[in-house]
């Protein structure tokens, strides 16, 4: 590896009597990987008077979000967790059962369940519920490492984030997720000798202003739009870029791959292509061909919603760029037909050779993965490894990625089936508000029936940690603990920065510091090879090529970007030139999709509920929803007690578009009920054109901390939880994907009974 080290000022000066740190954030609380720069200023007596900016990271430039201005008011708020407590299991749901214990005695409490579990039910019994990717969310270390179990879980059906695109990449790229370039990891960012500016970028179902997910910062657009990138937007939601876009495809929630198809046939049958890259690097073009020629643009704007002419506009626009890349987010996951859509994107990208080129998208080399994936796996004898659940219904989700299928997760919580699940763990999950599961009631039910003992680590007492936990654990915010923040989750890695420690809040630690203690404390034998809590990170985070020590005096550390990887032997272990796939090319028929029992070449396959596909749900079901487009203010669950996020946006809303309100009689701002065949939930209504008529987009995440905690109320969790209308294991043919944003609904005006 090599680093850029000479940015910005001390990590750590004095101004105007405070002391000033220097840190890159990530969670917690929660946020994408970008590592944002950060200056925590702190006063004589130890406590953090304000968060800013940190204009010397090369990235952020000392932008910031909301969420991190107002860090202050989680760091503090009254109703934060700061101390160990347990419960007794029958007490739980009660919110006045909670007693204060010391760390040891929590330690006690769980190396007794941890051995009693294992002992009586096996160590698979034992479950980790992750969330989103944060210090503790993709860590696999609470697994193996530490639980000796091999059922780590990412609780959202079908994996519908993230790892969707990431499996696709490394079956048909054999690389990790491409990602549009913005300079990340070069010193002179946009002016830099070695960036070419892109002429167009295709933001795909992703909307990165507030969402700057997975190490991609969304304001980068922006720069490069100043610049002079045109952009195109595929959205059925009208959003600030696609105001600015060329081409703005308002397509009909869920149907993608139709849109995706239409445009290779359009960039091959009329020779738009780099004949070239095809030729050399690439397997099964011929075949491609042949399928996406069934897609005609006529018949892929029927069935999107949107006019065939836009259609060959962007397709000619995007083939013609000297330089052009695809920002690929969130709404290609979550479908059934996602690992498709992914697997089109990549054809987009590779036949007009914008693969791993400046300002077209660029991957990780070989030596870069997901670190933490396997950490401590083979501590595990073979056999408890075999029990990963999934991993021989799903081998394409469950052993690409070592979780447990989260939906096959749910049935075994609910019927002890193929072994019951009894103890449990929070690695930031906050389940049941409306975020990382589908059905949240169910998950609900069958985790009161099934856990004998569930463990929270958060910063609050959410709804998921009142029902369900007899041990809540404090945790640590970013400004409280040591570490280390990399882009992309070290897959595609253009910078890391680290987290160095400002301030001290009661008893709280990190999810690294607890990993470290608990696992020394539950498998010594392993952890032994880790004297000092420094020697795990050092590897966790940075394979030890760099140590903390050094590297959070220069708190951030930009990385070397190497294109062309595939003509230089960077992508393969052998050394030789080509990309890290069975064939050696970027595979456009799919040698790993059928090795799966899938079909090698992208297929389209309407969304389980739509107008198409169950128009008898028309009367009943008349709108098309589609959830969770991301807010600035907000981070899924999170944010809801601090005041000035409060202020921005105080109640769950859902949009409408004008025509479909006065219709129903609906005025702006008034409660209303969504509701279909899996359940109900109220939204406020915002009416506006940003949809189109006969679609509904809706806030995601909600529950109201400020109410009542105890069963059955549970923070109102239920009232205003768009998860309520998701269905359980509507997932593709590989186990990915789940209809998040594409199912059917009712809107009328009311309230929800309660
Ligand atoms: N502020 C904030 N930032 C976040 C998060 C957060 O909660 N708050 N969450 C983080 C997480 S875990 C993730 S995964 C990322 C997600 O971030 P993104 O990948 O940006 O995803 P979303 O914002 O969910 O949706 C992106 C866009 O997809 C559109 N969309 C909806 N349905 C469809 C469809 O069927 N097709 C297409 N093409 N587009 C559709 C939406 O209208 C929206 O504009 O954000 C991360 N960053
Ligand atoms: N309808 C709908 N539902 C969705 C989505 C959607 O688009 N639509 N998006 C989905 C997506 S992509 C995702 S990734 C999931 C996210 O689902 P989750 O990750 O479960 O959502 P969060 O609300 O962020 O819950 C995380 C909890 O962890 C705590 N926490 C924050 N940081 C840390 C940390 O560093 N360590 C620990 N131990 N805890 C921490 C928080 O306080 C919070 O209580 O939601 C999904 N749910
Ligand atoms: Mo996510």
């Amino acid at each position: 590896m090599e680093f850029k080290d000479d940015i910005g000022k001390p990590w750590r000066f004095e101004e105007d009597g405070l002391t000033v740190t220097r840190s890159c954030v990530w969670s917690s609380p929660g946020c994408h990987p970008v590592g944002c720069g950060v200056k925590f200023y702190v006063d004589a007596e130890g406590k953090l008077v304000k968060v800013e900016g940190d204009e010397n990271q090369p990235i952020t430039h000392g932008t910031l979000c909301v969420r991190c201005l107002t860090l202050k008011d989680l760091i503090y708020h009254p109703d934060r967790i700061i101390y160990p407590m347990k419960r007794d299991p029958k007490d739980r749901g009660k919110a006045d059962k909670w007693e204060r214990i010391s760390w040891d005695e929590a330690f006690d409490l769980i190396e007794s369940e941890w051995k009693r579990i294992t002992k009586v039910y096996g160590p698979e019994s034992i479950a980790i519920w992750a969330g989103t990717g944060r210090e503790g969310g993709t860590m696999m270390p609470y697994g193996a490492a530490v639980f000796g179990t091999p059922n780590y879980c990412y609780t959202q059906s079908g994996y519908a984030c993230y790892v969707p695109r990431l499996s696709c990449s490394v079956y048909v790229l054999g690389a990790t997720y491409p990602e549009t370039d913005y300079a990340g990891g070069l010193p002179g960012r946009y002016d830099d000798p070695a960036f070419e500016l892109p002429e167009v970028i295709m933001l795909w179902g992703k909307d990165p202003l507030p969402s700057n997910p997975d190490g991609f910062f969304g304001h980068a657009v922006v720069e490069m739009m100043k610049r002079g990138t045109k952009l195109i937007t595929i959205d059925p939601r009208t959003n600030w870029v696609s105001t600015r876009a060329a081409y703005n495809l308002r397509l009909r929630p869920g149907t993608d791959v139709a849109l995706g198809m239409a445009m290779l046939n359009i960039i091959i049958s009329e020779d738009l292509y780099d004949h070239e890259f095809v030729e050399k690097w690439t397997y099964g073009f011929e075949q491609l061909a042949e399928r996406v020629a069934t897609m005609t643009p006529e018949k892929a704007a029927e069935i999107c919603g949107i006019d065939a002419e836009d259609i060959y506009g962007a397709a000619r626009m995007f083939a013609k760029a000297k330089s052009a890349s695809i920002t690929w987010g969130l709404a290609v996951d979550q479908k059934a037909n996602g690992q498709q859509n992914a697997h089109l994107i990549i054809a987009l990208e590779a036949i007009t050779g914008n693969i791993d080129v400046p300002g077209g998208n660029i991957i990780g080399g070989f030596a870069d993965s997901l670190n933490e994936v396997g950490f401590g796996y083979d501590v595990m004898p073979p056999e408890t490894q075999d029990k990963l659940l999934g991993l021989h219904e799903y081998p394409a989700y469950c052993g690409m990625i070592l979780n447990a299928h989260a939906d096959m997760m749910l049935d075994a919580l609910e019927t002890g089936k193929p072994y019951p699940i009894k103890m449990g763990f929070f690695a930031g999950n906050n389940l049941l508000a409306g975020t990382c599961a589908a059905q949240p009631k169910r998950w609900h039910d069958a985790m009161v029936k099934s856990l004998e003992f569930n463990i929270g680590f958060d910063f609050w007492m959410t709804p998921s940690n009142q029902a369900t936990c007899d041990l809540m654990l404090p945790l640590a915010s970013s400004a409280e603990s040591d570490g280390v923040v990399f882009t992309h989750y070290s897959a595609l890695p253009v910078m890391y920065g680290t987290r160095t420690k400002a301030i001290t809040v009661g008893e709280c630690k990190s999810d690294l510091e607890l990993a470290y203690q608990l696992g020394k404390r539950l498998q010594p034998q392993f952890w032994a090879a880790y004297p000092e809590f420094m020697d795990f990170v050092n590897e966790l985070r940075f394979g030890n090529k760099l140590k903390f020590e050094e590297a959070h005096k220069e708190v951030c550390i930009q990385r070397e970007v190497n294109y062309r990887k595939f003509e230089t032997g960077l992508l393969r272990a052998d050394g030789m030139p080509g990309f890290n796939t069975p064939t050696g090319r970027v595979e456009l028929w799919s040698t790993m999709f059928e090795q799966f029992g899938d079909d090698p070449l992208p297929y389209y396959i309407e969304p389980q509920y739509s107008p198409v596909s169950t128009p008898e749900l028309l009367d009943q079901y008349p709108f098309v929803l589609t959830t969770g487009a991301r807010r600035y203010e907000y981070f899924h669950s999170e944010g809801k007690q601090i005041p000035y996020l409060r202020e921005i946006h105080p109640d769950p809303t859902f949009d409408i578009n004008p025509a479909d309100a006065e219709r129903l009689g609906i005025v702006n701002n008034e409660w209303c009920v969504l509701e279909n065949q899996f359940g109900e939930c109220q939204l406020r209504a915002q009416v506006s054109s940003i949809v189109k008529p006969g679609v509904v987009q809706a806030d995601h995440g909600w529950w109201f901390p400020e109410e009542d905690g105890n069963e059955p109320h549970l923070y109102g969790v239920w009232r205003s939880n768009i998860n309520n209308l998701v269905p359980h294991f509507h997932v593709g043919k590989m186990g990915f994907g789940a209809p998040f944003k594409c199912l059917l609904c009712n809107v009328r005006k009311g309230e929800v009974e309660e």
